[in-house]
This record gives structure tokens, sequence and C-alpha cells, in this order.
């Protein structure tokens, strides 16, 4: 696994319906994501945040909310996460709401097309993030990135890594959904979406459920996990705009992150949706730098080796 990250804050909550989710990056530093990362012997830097518009607050206009300031955004969440993969790095885009998938999986997408590399794309979230601007129920863009990154959003949004589409469907797999809109499921279907929701993993495990999308991942593939904090069972994880109940325990979440660790093959990651101002006294982002560390293999060194 890659052992050089750059951290990338991106301040953003115009995505979202509520705000705070830009003090995400600021809250995970005070949760010392950069020296814990140091402390298991990674070399990190950190760039900081980079900048973009303000959040103006204003209701959807023809299905998306604040489309020109997702757009700035996630051009500069794409510019700034492909430099760092191009200096051979492995970037966390410390996020700011989930629209800025969009700029950081299209910087992956593009990369790996000049490399050559094939990309596995794993969404943990507690929601799809497939509707587009005809069935979205909210306008709101972070319910959006796995649509526009496939090709079905705004030319603005799709086209910012170059090519459109970014990626295929068949390069992503999502875990612990449990929240889907009406037209957002039919078009799940029929785009034929892989998803381990949570009704599989009560009756499968996160076990099954971790060995089936890590599946047929060549020796060379790039793997990008996107991390929507909520996710997590609001029981440990209230620090995020949309609590869905019923996610992944503490023990779950852990052994997703380690059965990924155990691939060696992360390349990039987004940390999105943790929201400070209604977390409590920081345990939500304490919480998701813990899971952080196992991601990057700190549970390993706790295993016996199979004999
Ligand atoms: N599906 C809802 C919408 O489109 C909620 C999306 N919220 C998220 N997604 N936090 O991860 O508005
Ligand atoms: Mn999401
Ligand atoms: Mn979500
Ligand atoms: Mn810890």
């Amino acid at each position: 696994m890659k052992t050089r990250i750059s951290l990338i804050g991106a301040p953003t909550d115009i995505g979202a319906g509520s705000r705070g989710a830009s003090m995400g990056p600021e809250a995970l530093r005070v949760a010392d994501i950069g020296p814990i990362l140091q402390s298991h012997g990674l070399d990190v830097e950190d760039w900081g945040n980079i900048s973009g518009p303000k959040n103006p607050w204003l209701p959807p206009e023809d299905g998306y909310r604040h489309l020109d300031e997702v757009v700035a955004w996630n051009r500069a969440v794409h510019n700034a996460v492909y430099s760092e993969l191009v200096r051979d790095r492995l970037p966390i885009m410390l996020g700011g709401d989930h629209c800025l998938a969009i700029g950081s999986i299209s910087a992956v997408a593009r990369r790996c097309r000049e490399t050559g590399r094939k990309l596995r794309i794993l969404w943990l979230d507690a929601h799809a993030d497939f509707n587009t601007s005809q069935i979205t129920p909210s306008g709101n863009v972070h319910g959006m990135p796995v649509a526009c990154l496939c090709g079905l959003g705004p030319q603005s949004l799709v086209e910012i890594g170059g090519v459109t589409p970014a990626i295929q469907p068949e390069w992503i797999r999502q875990i612990g959904i449990r929240s889907v809109d009406e037209g957002e499921k039919r078009l799940v279907h029929a785009k034929n979406l892989e998803v381990f929701d949570m009704r599989f993993i009560d009756e499968a495990g996160m076990r099954a459920a971790m060995e089936l999308a890590l599946d047929d991942l060549e020796p060379d593939t790039h793997l990008h996990v996107s991390f929507d904090v909520d996710f997590l069972d609001p029981e440990i994880a209230p620090g995020v705009g949309t609590t869905v109940r019923g996610g992944p325990t503490y023990r779950e979440a852990q052994l997703c992150m380690e059965m990924i660790a155990d691939t060696g093959m992360l390349g990039s990651l987004d940390v999105v949706e943790l929201n400070p101002a209604l977390d409590v006294r920081n345990q939500t982002a304490d919480l998701a730098v813990d899971l952080i560390e196992s991601l990057f293999g700190k549970s390993t060194l706790m295993r016996i080796p199979r004999r």
C-alpha cells in the first residue's frame, strides 16, 4: 500500500441540506488525523484547506441547489486530488459534503486512464447518492454524486474529469445503504449498481459483503474509498446532517475497514459529511479517525499469522 499521504481539506456544505459539514476538515484535524496516521509510520503532508465560493443558502433552481458553487468547488477538488496522484501520493479529501466526490473520483478516474489501471470504488454510505435533477426530493447535490460520475447530471459536473462519463456503474460497490428515494431506487436498478444494503449485511454479515465487494480485484487495481460518515449507526456517529438508524456497529465498521486494508490496494479516500455542529464533543470525528487508522492497517499488527 502507498505510505505517502496528502490531506486536502475542502470545507463545504453547499451540497447538503443542513449547514456545518464545512467544519469537517478542522474537526478531523482536532481529532489528530495527521499525527495519528504519522504514528503508524506513514508520511503525511497536510495541504490545509482549498478555497471556493461561500454558501449562498438558497432554494433549488431547476432541481439543483447552488449548482455554480458546486461546480467551482469540484473543479478545485479535482485539481488538488489529481496533483497529489501525479506526485504518486495517496490523497485523503477531508470534506465537506459528499458532492465533492465528483471532483475527487473524476481525478482518480483520470489518473487511472493515464496509467492504465483498473478502478474499484467502495461507496460507504447510508444513501445511494444516485439522484438526478428530475428525481431528487431535495435538490441537494450531495444526493447526486454517483449519478453525476456515471454521466447522469448537468454537463458542467459530468465533464469535470475531461472524459464523460468519468466512471462505469460496474466499478462501484455500495455498502451500508438503507435510505434510497423512490425514483432513485428505480435508477439504481436500471443501471445495475451493486449494492450491499443493510438487509444484506444483517443476513449475510459484513464479512460476506466485503468479500464480494472486494472480489476479483486485479493486482494493480486502484481502490478508492468514499466514506460518508452517515454510513455509521447514528448511535455511535451522531455528527452528520442526515442520520439514518440501523447502520453498521462499531465492530462491523472496523471489520469493513480492516478487510479493505488487507487488500493493500487503497489508493485514495474521501471522508465526507462529518458535521461538527451536530456532533457531541467531537466523538464522530474521533470515531472516523479511529476507523481510518484501521483502513491504513492498524489492526493488521494484532493478527496472529495463519499457518
Ligand atoms: N437521498 C437524499 C437526497 O437526495 C439524501 C442524501 N443525503 C446524503 N447522502 N447524505 O449521502 O436529498
Ligand atoms: Mn453520501
Ligand atoms: Mn449519506
Ligand atoms: Mn484511536
